[in-house]
């Protein structure tokens, strides 16, 4: 191999180790490997969450003293004091003398570690598997660059696009393995959002748990937007992540709050209400819509009004994942590349100017 095929493969292999990480938490998914004067790997690390060392510091505590001369990481090394020091600062401090990463970390506070490094005589060189790590870290990245979680919108509906029956029970739409991936959406959440209306409505208990019923190692943070209160019955109070109760405020400052509380991923599982609401505020950045084999007809579709007088104006999506579970699909979706907003991926309204109803909240 030479030299640049050696870094590209560490560049692949701090991918594999990003991935060890958790999705929750609100840190990215960071892997690092340390190569040595010749280029030959000799370490490697990974973040494990929130609280714990980052990815250089990992690697770095793996590596024989003053022996690793290039670092390869995924995102640009912070150079911010947090939870953690500053790792642009540990990598010169250890004699590191360059430093290539894929992407850069867009923070405010953590931004900025190139430059840091370039000061301290580092040779520093970006860009190397952007787009892998950017396939990785978009929703992170997307998060981190406006200071607001990345949103995600779940629902399932019938192949009609309806969600209740005329009596308004939805219980079941999909079947056992579509509800199994719900889970793991919610698993791979910090928070999930829901409207009063559908509290008491379902009494939803918004946990995630595996097929007997029993709770997975994450649980996401439930938030109920809308003004009724919680009844003191409701499962909701026993949720093991805590409960918070938003009250009736714009769901863009509820979004921001709970990004300053650390979640970078919020889950949407409410009713046609708050999910149309969402979706007029142009806040969803992905769908993941689940599509049973039934038809229910009538007027209980999964979405409201949003507002769209004519075919034109229709919000258009991206297709980005197909997946049969038993005998249901599963769609994950995002806005079509020409209604993105520069440098995003999410879903954002089509046409500007369509003002949120002033009663989107709750069912
Ligand atoms: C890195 N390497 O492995 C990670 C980085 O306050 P902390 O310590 O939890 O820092 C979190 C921020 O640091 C996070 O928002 C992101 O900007 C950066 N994450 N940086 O150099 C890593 N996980
Ligand atoms: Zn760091």
């Amino acid at each position: 191999m030479d030299a640049d095929a050696r870094i590209v493969a560490a560049m692949r292999r701090t991918l594999e180790l990003a991935a060890r990480g958790p999705l929750t938490g609100g840190n990215p998914q960071v892997g690092c490997v340390l190569l040595d004067a010749d280029e030959r790997p000799i370490a490697e690390g990974w973040h494990r969450g929130a609280g714990t060392p980052h990815a250089e510091v990992d690697a770095l505590s793996r590596a024989p003293e003053g022996a690793a001369h290039t670092a390869v990481v995924t995102l640009e090394p912070c150079a911010h004091t947090g939870r953690t020091g500053p790792c642009a600062e540990a990598l010169a401090a250890a004699g590191i003398r360059r430093v290539v990463y894929a992407v850069d970390d867009p923070g405010p506070e953590a931004g900025g570690g190139a430059e840091r490094l370039r000061a301290a005589g580092v040779e520093v060189v970006s860009g190397v598997l952007a787009d892998e790590a950017d396939a990785l870290l978009g929703p992170w990245l997307t998060a981190a660059r406006r200071a607001r979680p990345w949103v995600t919108v779940k629902w399932a509906a019938t192949i009609d696009g309806r969600a209740a029956a005329a009596d308004g029970t939805s219980r079941w739409i999909t079947g056992p393995d579509a509800r199994r991936d719900g889970h793991r959406l919610r698993a791979e959440s910090d928070a999930i959002l829901t409207g009063t209306g559908t509290v008491l409505a379902d009494d939803p208990a918004l946990t995630a748990r595996d097929d007997d019923g029993a709770l997975l190692p994450h649980q996401p943070l439930p938030v109920v937007v809308g003004a009724r209160p919680v009844p003191a019955g409701a499962a909701l109070r026993r949720h093991p992540a805590g409960l918070v109760e938003a009250g009736d405020r714009p769901l863009a400052e509820v979004l921001d709050e709970l990004w300053r509380r650390g979640a970078a991923r919020v889950l949407v599982e409410a009713g046609p209400r708050l999910t149309t609401s969402i979706l007029r505020e142009g806040l969803a950045d992905e769908l993941a819509v689940y599509l049973a084999p039934k038809l229910l007809g009538g007027p209980a579709t999964a979405i409201g009004d949003l507002g769209i007088a004519a075919i034109g104006d229709a919000i258009d999506l991206e297709l980005r994942e197909v997946r049969r579970l038993g005998p249901d699909l599963a769609l994950a979706l995002r806005s079509a590349p020409a209604d993105r907003e520069p440098g995003g991926v999410g879903v954002r309204h089509a046409r500007e100017g369509r003002a949120a109803p002033e009663d989107g909240r709750g069912r």
